[in-house]
């Protein structure tokens, strides 16, 4: 075979980037960022940049199985739609539900809403994105009758002030972070807001960060917008001609605070700060207010993003050049779930279960039952299954084991339901392991179809790569499903490109410019057409027929009035606990969600190799937690052991602690941290508000701890504590455990393979070091010491690159290192290049004190420019520590 380029989208991000592929069967070189993109114009962060590491198919689910047993697509089929059928008739259509993700595409999500709203007759569909941004859909349409992201990424670089709320754009969203780092390099003038508890990576080129208390976010825009009534900047001609109900959100808003010492007092931010931030917003006409998780995954995420919208309201600040309230989605399709009513309380093409939209959806679809009411939202979806009122549960392409709130109650729920489906590309997730019917669905690189970006941007993924064993596509998952159950003629899909046809007249239906959503430029194209679609924001008709890139420029919102609404909102605190921590949760640079996919790229898993927990010094050394111990975070629900990060800077506010989301039990013994989060959610949009749990914290002590280093996947080792990672040449395991080693060692000496051993002990200080080689390879090494030391390792990973071990080295072995000077790269910061953090150091202490000095010495922050933040805070660390040298000495 010659090679084949293929230009697709990138599968994490809700950036979008275009991405260049070259394969050649199932070899993938490494793939580049697509210069023709408008998302990424060539950029790819690090995520991005390793996803040719991510094809292969270790772990990938090959075959329907039933309870474990492999079985064909016609009985696996057969069974799921025998059994939805029956279900249904004996208990009706609201007793079976599907669970779905932006992370489908916008074909497969189609084909799974119109089974369940059209044919099924019930709306228990909902989605992942009811925990990403349920509330920002919520907002938006109060505000202005429509789910319509307003602007474009260009707005971003326009503007004068960008106002980053509740998002670490840097780790999360980092072309974006890259287009806004270099447009504020090229315009001096603009100013960057970060409003977020931690000091994150994004405040890296922020101007001012106000680290609020976490909730106080509707608090302090309120006492903006009545700020800016009293200096009287409010756009009163906008407000009159586009808006209504001012009256009663100044009303509303004038309760927050008093003044600036009582707002301080509220949100925690220094008062001079906060009047920094109020007099730059009045000053700035270009204003960008750009926000994610911190804003939605709140009890009052609806209000948050309303009192957003507000304050661009009532300044006219939308639908212009460099302005607008920007709600910034999290997966690759997001958006397109959106468009496809893939949320419980949408029916379809951003139409919802008014009388009207009901009938126009049913004579489209030939419906026989279209759903009349919204169906369970995520939490109450699964406590209706818990609850026995939902008995066939169909889970698509998400991870809800791990990532739902009170994760534990979702586990013990699936428990009760008579029938479990788990559509999934890989075969050993928490959610499969709790799934009677597993059906294997083909993953990036082997699909077909379109996803939509954060700015309303359609692209196309393409599938460059046969899917494996038995996988196949969703929609061809579900079309099936369908027709088993007696709907061919509404499910004739062959190709994904007859979906996109159908979605696109559905969008255009009598819309007649009612609706926002609008693809009616996009029907009727051919396979090839569709095949060669380039990306386009919709809507997609004959007033924009090359898409349109900003909104309500106009004046004309999709309310009934065409005038957009204030929302008046009553500002509520948190209530104040000193007693417990607030625990916070979040991402990390190098890995998405549950893992499935960045857990197979050694050089994202070593960006952070363990599950953790970032605390400020106070709460750690009131509690004896040491930095790089192992602690436990629990509550009532549960408990989770991780491994605690101490500071004394401004990483964490005292009184909070914050764990990413991404560990799960494949990957570390016990660090769902899901089962800690409670089911609160916000009243309007259903969003679980999963950046504040209450927890508390404590030292866990253990009688040792240590390191595994294997050839092969060795699984869950049987130890209070492991977390597993990937290394380029094996597996890697961080181990403690509060018993004594020998039964450890045990177990480990036991496990499969025959081969020579070299072994050191030492009893009394429980220290041992093992090392097992097999036909002169090396193939297992497992140190153990009471006080673990962290260094000392990537000699012997390198080692399990050799084809043959050679003499000195096996002598070396159970030292750890090479006889000579083998510095350790210890913690890599730089994925694309492979640099880590004792080599920046070495660079530093050699005068390479700015990040182009590093990537000029290491290459570091040179290829996709995601560490630049974080060389940039290791060279302050670094000449902090010698001023304070210099001073010792
Ligand atoms: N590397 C990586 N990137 C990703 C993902 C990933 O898994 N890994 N996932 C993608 C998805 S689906 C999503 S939804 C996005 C999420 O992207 P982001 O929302 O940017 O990421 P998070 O880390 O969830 O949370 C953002 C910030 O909200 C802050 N926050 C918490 N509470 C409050 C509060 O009360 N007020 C304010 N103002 N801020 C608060 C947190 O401290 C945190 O820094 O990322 C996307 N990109
Ligand atoms: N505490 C806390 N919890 C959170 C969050 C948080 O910030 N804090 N964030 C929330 C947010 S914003 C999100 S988006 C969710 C994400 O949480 P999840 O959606 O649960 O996480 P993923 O790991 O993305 O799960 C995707 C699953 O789909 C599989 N998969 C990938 N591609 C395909 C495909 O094409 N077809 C099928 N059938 N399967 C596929 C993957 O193998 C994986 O098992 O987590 C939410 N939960
Ligand atoms: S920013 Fe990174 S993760 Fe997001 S779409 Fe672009 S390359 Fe993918
Ligand atoms: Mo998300």
């Amino acid at each position: 075979m010659t090679p084949v380029t293929t230009h697709t989208t990138c599968p994490y991000c809700g950036v979008g980037c275009g991405v260049e592929v070259k394969s050649q069967d199932l070899d993938v070189a490494p793939v580049a960022g697509l210069q023709a993109h408008p998302a990424n114009f060539g950029r790819l962060c690090v995520k991005g940049s390793a996803l040719h590491e991510t094809t292969d198919h270790t772990d990938r689910l090959l075959h329907p199985t039933l309870n474990g047993k492999e079985t064909t697509w016609d009985k696996a089929i057969g069974l799921v739609a025998d059994k939805m059928r029956q279900v249904i008739s004996t208990h009706g259509p609201d007793a079976v539900a599907f669970y779905g993700s932006g992370q489908l595409l916008t074909e497969d999500y189609y084909v799974a809403n119109k089974l369940m709203k059209g044919f099924v007759g019930s709306a228990n569909m909902d989605t992942n994105s009811r925990l990403c941004m349920a509330s920002a859909v919520a907002a938006y349409k109060r505000a202005l009758g429509s789910d319509t992201v307003p602007g474009s990424y260009q707005d971003l670089e326009e503007a004068d002030l960008m106002v980053m709320v509740g998002s670490n754009a840097a780790w999360a969203h980092p072309i974006l972070f890259q287009r806004i780092t270099a447009a504020k390099k090229a315009n001096p003038d603009m100013k960057v807001v970060v409003i977020d508890p931690r000091f994150t990576a994004t405040c890296d080129i922020a101007d001012l960060h106000l680290p609020v208390r976490p909730g106080s976010d509707t608090t302090l825009f309120n006492a903006l917008l009545t700020y800016m009534h009293d200096q009287n900047c409010l756009d009163n001609d906008f407000i009159a001609e586009h808006c209504e109900g001012i009256t009663d959100a100044l009303d509303a808003a004038r309760a927050a605070a008093a003044d600036f010492a009582d707002l301080e007092q509220k949100t925690g931010v220094d008062a001079s700060e906060l009047e920094t931030f109020f007099s730059w917003f009045r000053d700035t006409e270009k204003t960008v207010t750009f926000y994610s998780q911190g804003v939605n995954q709140s009890i009052d995420g609806t209000d948050k993003a309303n009192a957003i919208i507000n304050l661009h309201l009532a300044t006219g600040r939308i639908g212009k050049p460099g302005a607008c309230p920007f709600s910034i989605t999290g997966q690759p399709n997001a958006m397109g779930g959106r468009e496809v009513g893939g949320l419980a309380n949408q029916l379809a093409a951003h139409m919802d279960f008014a009388a009207e939209d009901r009938e126009r959806i049913k004579r489209f679809w030939n419906a026989p039952s279209v759903a009349e009411k919204p169906g369970y939202k995520a939490v109450d979806l699964f406590n209706a299954v818990k609850d026995g009122k939902i008995k066939f549960l169909w889970i698509m392409s998400t991870n809800p084991l791990v990532s739902m709130p009170d994760a534990d109650a979702v586990k013990e729920a699936l428990k009760q339901c008579e029938l479990v489906v788990v559509s999934d590309c890989m075969a050993n997730t928490d959610t499969t392991a709790a799934a009677h019917v597993l059906l294997p669905a083909a993953s990036w690189g082997e699909k077909n179809g379109t996803v939509t970006n954060s700015e309303r941007r359609i692209s196309r993924q393409r599938g460059f790569l046969p899917p494996p064993g038995d996988a196949r596509p969703d929609w061809w998952i579900i079309t099936q499903v369908a027709r088993h159950m007696g709907f061919e003629d509404a499910f004739p899909y062959e190709h994904p490109s007859e979906i996109f046809d159908e979605h696109a007249r559905l969008s255009a239906f009598e819309n007649n410019g009612r609706r926002d959503f609008d693809l009616s430029g996009l029907t009727g194209m051919t396979r090839e057409q569709y095949d060669a679609l380039a990306p386009v924001q919709w809507p997609v008709n004959d007033t924009y027929p090359e898409g349109r890139a900003r909104f309500f420029d106009d004046g004309r919102f999709y309310t009934p009035s065409g005038k957009a609404r204030f929302v008046p909102i009553n500002a509520q605190l948190p209530e104040q606990d000193d007693a417990t921590l607030i625990m916070n949760t979040g991402r990390v640079r190098d890995h998405w969600h549950t893992m499935t996919r960045t857990a197979k790229s050694s050089r994202l898993a070593r960006h952070i190799a363990e599950p953790y927990a970032d605390f400020h010094i106070r709460d750690a050394s009131q509690r004896g937690i040491r930095d790089g111990a192992l602690v436990e975070l629990h509550n009532d629900r549960g408990q989770i052991i991780v491994r605690a990060k101490v500071s004394d800077d401004k990483r964490q506010r005292p009184g909070e602690v914050f764990v990413p989301m991404h560990w799960t039990s494949r990957y570390a013994s016990s660090a769902r941290m899901g089962v800690l989060i409670n089911q609160d959610n916000d009243p309007v949009s259903g969003q679980p508000a999963l950046k504040i749990s209450r927890v508390e914290a404590r030292p866990f002590d253990v009688e040792w701890q240590g390191f595994v280093l294997s050839r092969t996947d060795l699984g869950p080792l049987d130890a209070d504590y492991w977390a597993y990672n990937l290394t380029d040449t094996g597996h890697m395991y961080e181990v403690a455990h509060r018993d004594s080693p020998e039964a450890f060692l045990q177990k480990i000496e036991q496990s499969e393979g025959e081969g020579s051993w070299l072994r050191f002990s030492d009893e009394a200080n429980h220290h041992y070091r093992l090392a097992r080689v097999v036909d002169g390879r090396l193939d297992l090494v497992v140190f153990i010491h009471r006080d673990y030391d962290f260094g000392t390792r990537q000699w012997l990973i390198d080692r399990f690159g050799d084809e043959e071990l050679d003499r000195n080295d096996r002598r070396a072995l159970l030292a750890g290192r090479a006889p000579g000077a083998q510095v350790d790269k210890g913690a890599i910061i730089c994925s694309c290049f492979q640099v880590g953090e004792n080599a920046i150091k070495e660079a530093i202490a050699q005068g390479a004190d700015t990040a182009e000095a590093l990537g000029k010495a290491l290459l570091c922050g040179t290829n996709c420019g995601s560490c630049i933040p974080e060389l940039k805070t290791i060279i302050q660390k670094s000449s902090v520590e010698f001023t304070d040298a210099a001073k010792a000495g």
